[in-house]
């Protein structure tokens, strides 16, 4: 009886060991092949801050992968917009867009509020702050 029940734990830690290295083959042959098994596994969050004093956006330049999110913190005393809408802008140029994507807007963030977006589609955006755009309140997303 105990031989038998050492040989089963045996045969059962080599199918275990099996389903591991099993495992491992293919996560290094879609890694080897560029394959994204689950990009959301993946994907980061990065926060930009809002402030006062002077009114920015903190980092103005944010790099990100195509998946990821940037979340903007109210960390002001005052309103505050992330606006990727060319439309609500005085000066269209504070705002681009790669093309296929559709305007958006935070609208009006009360202090302590915070707005994310996901970023699917690669390329260059510009957007502003509403309420700032004449101060220059102005940030960038490179999305590879
Ligand atoms: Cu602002």
């Amino acid at each position: 009886m105990e031989s038998s029940t050492c040989f089963n734990l045996t045969y059962a830690l080599r199918g275990l060991s099996q389903t591991v290295f099993a495992a491992a083959i293919v996560v290094a042959l879609a890694a080897g092949l560029g394959i994204s098994m689950a990009p959301s596994a993946w994907a980061k969050t990065v926060e930009v801050k809002m402030t006062d004093t002077p009114p920015v956006f903190i980092p103005a330049k944010v790099t990100i992968n195509k998946g990821d999110t940037i979340k903007w913190i109210n960390n002001a005393q005052t309103l505050h917009t992330v606006t990727f809408d060319p439309a609500k802008a005085v000066d269209k140029s504070n705002v681009i867009l790669p093309k296929g994507v559709a305007p958006f807007d935070s609208g009006f963030m009360m202090p302590g509020k915070d707005f994310s977006y996901t970023f699917t589609i690669p390329g260059q955006y510009k957007y502003f702050c509403i309420p700032h755009e004449k101060d220059g309140m102005i940030g960038y997303v490179t999305v590879k």
